[in-house]
């Protein structure tokens, strides 16, 4: 409370000194919802260039908002993203932060200040709904029988309802706050990813039981007729349907709007859509000439204009901010056979850029990103180099919230460049793949230092960015990675060598 009156002091004083009156009262902070796709290639929708497939709700968030032609997500992959976008981290600063399993305890520690956190000391009413894959509970992990603790509500979120982990790993159920949603006592859950419980039939044995078949991994127990990562049993009842889970998220996310609609509500909203499996209910299936992975797009693309006619109707659009990303790049074969690869056409889900999801180039973490606020934000495109890890800070700027040393701490402050103020973001950036390779990124150029980790994943097809020599691009002129110019700049190579190694001992 006394941080919340601290922050409205600060609104005043800052108004006071700005229009040199006293406002009777301070502006009213705008809601925050940030919509975070997974999966999402920053060639998968329309504004950012895809033409066999059309996101017109996504587009319309563009053309009234800014689009962020050079935006990141923290890591090439969902656990190490995610954790850096709510604690401000690099994620690769902490042991732990790789993909998680289902069955994981909690990754971030509940002594951290978080994102919702500061959102919550401005005086936000806060919520996550949708994919968490962070762990739950304590070091035991998490008690599927009983309150599941610590979690999103031990690092400064209201309420949450949560897919634990990821579509493709049990538990197959939804959890909300400490519970999961429709327990029975009588049927408890027991998982496992290190060997069979139970005795459900799994892909692997049963192939014949599948409606969606593994093309790697992903055969272990069959829930709805598709083989998961991890083995189960019990909690029958509580088991999601995969084919209605976009609605039922996005009527969880609309749900938490209604209820918070006259008070700043800050609401972390993470789609199932586009990851794998891709089962898209029966408004979409078959509509994209895709396969599902198509049908999952123009799914995603519902649920934003669902909540976005939400928004509408509450008259709540003008002082929203909607903030539309995806956690890493696009990757078509992710494990199961669903015809992603034969029925891509044209498709590029990368865009122009080289590489996808797992990958140190660039479309591992360059992805589509647009803010919309009505009310202070001009529509426009952006240049500015920006990161997912730099909300922290910047949410915090606009709530008037300090940040306490050590919070936060590879955050920096770009809300200019977020508003479209400024054409500055970072001067330099860190990313991360899934090998652990650290990318930096200063102005126009890329540096990938050598390693001898592979350098393709065969099992994706994805070029995963890593070679025995040392990589230097020039972004500006060469976005797809393809002329290696360290050769010819070894001076700028020991240099961003150096900063990258300095930058990975210390924040
Ligand atoms: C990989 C899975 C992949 C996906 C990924 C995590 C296999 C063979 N592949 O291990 O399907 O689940 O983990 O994706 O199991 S993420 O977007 O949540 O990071
Ligand atoms: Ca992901």
């Amino acid at each position: 409370m006394s941080t919340l009156r601290h922050s409205l002091l600060a609104w005043t004083l800052l108004l006071g000194f700005a229009s040199c009156a006293t406002p009777a009262e301070p502006p009213q902070l705008p809601n925050i919802v940030i919509i975070y796709a997974d999966d999402l290639g920053y060639g998968d929708v329309s504004s950012y260039g895809a033409t066999t497939i059309q996101t017109p709700h996504i587009d319309r968030l563009a053309a009234d908002g800014l689009r962020f032609s050079r935006a990141h997500a923290p890591s090439a992959t969902c656990t190490p993203s995610r954790y850096a976008m709510l604690t401000g981290e690099y994620p690769w600063r902490q042991r732990g932060t790789g993909v998680a399993r289902g069955n994981a305890s909690l990754i971030i520690d509940p002594n951290r200040t978080t994102l919702a956190d500061i959102m919550k000391q401005a005086g936000y009413a806060t919520g996550v709904v949708g994919k968490w894959h962070l762990g739950l509970g304590g070091p035991e992990g998490p008690d599927w029988n009983g309150t599941i603790t610590p979690g999103p509500l031990e690092l400064g979120f209201d309420e949450a309802f949560l897919i634990p982990a990821t579509g493709d790993r049990v538990p197959t159920v939804y959890v909300r706050d400490h519970l999961v949603e429709g327990f029975d006592a009588a049927d408890p859950i027991e998982v496992s990813f290190d060997s069979l419980v139970g005795s459900e039939p799994t892909g692997k044995d049963r192939p014949d039981l599948l409606k969606m078949h593994p093309s790697h991994g992903h055969d272990m127990t069959i829930v709805n007729g598709i083989s998961r990562i991890g083995w189960m049993q019990g909690g029958q009842a509580a088991r999601w349907v995969d084919e209605d889970m976009a609605d039922v998220i996005a009527g969880e996310a609309v749900s938490f709007i209604e209820r918070h609609q006259d008070q700043p509500f800050f609401l972390y909203f993470s789609t199932h859509d586009i990851h794998v499996p891709r089962v898209a209910h029966n408004r979409f299936a078959g509509k994209s000439g895709m396969g599902p992975r198509g049908d999952v797009i123009l799914q995603l693309d519902w649920t934003v204009g669902h909540v976005l006619d939400a928004l509408d109707r509450l008259g709540l659009s003008d002082n929203t901010i909607v903030l539309f990303s995806s956690d890493n790049g696009p990757v078509v074969d992710d494990g199961y056979q669903d015809q992603a690869v034969e029925l891509l056409g044209n498709h590029t889900p990368s865009g122009p850029l080289r590489g996808g999801k797992y990958s140190a180039f660039e479309a591992g973490t360059r992805v589509p990103f647009i803010l919309r606020w009505p009310n202070r934000v001009t529509p426009a495109t952006s240049s500015a180099l920006v990161s997912q890890i730099d909300l922290m800070a910047s949410l915090a700027s606009l709530a008037v919230i300090p940040l306490e040393a050590g919070v936060g701490p590879d955050s920096q402050n770009l809300l200019p460049a977020l508003m479209g103020e400024s054409p500055a973001g970072r001067a330099q950036l860190v990313t991360q793949s899934v090998s652990g390779t650290l990318a930096l990124i200063d102005g126009d150029w890329k540096y990938i230092p050598p390693n001898d980790r592979p350098p393709f994943n065969t099992l994706t097809a994805t070029e995963l960015g890593n070679a025995p020599e040392p990589q230097l691009y020039n972004l500006a002129e060469d976005a797809g990675e393809r002329a290696n110019r360290a050769a010819e700049f070894p001076e700028r190579v020991a240099s961003m060598a150096a900063r990258l190694a300095s930058s990975a001992d210390a924040p």
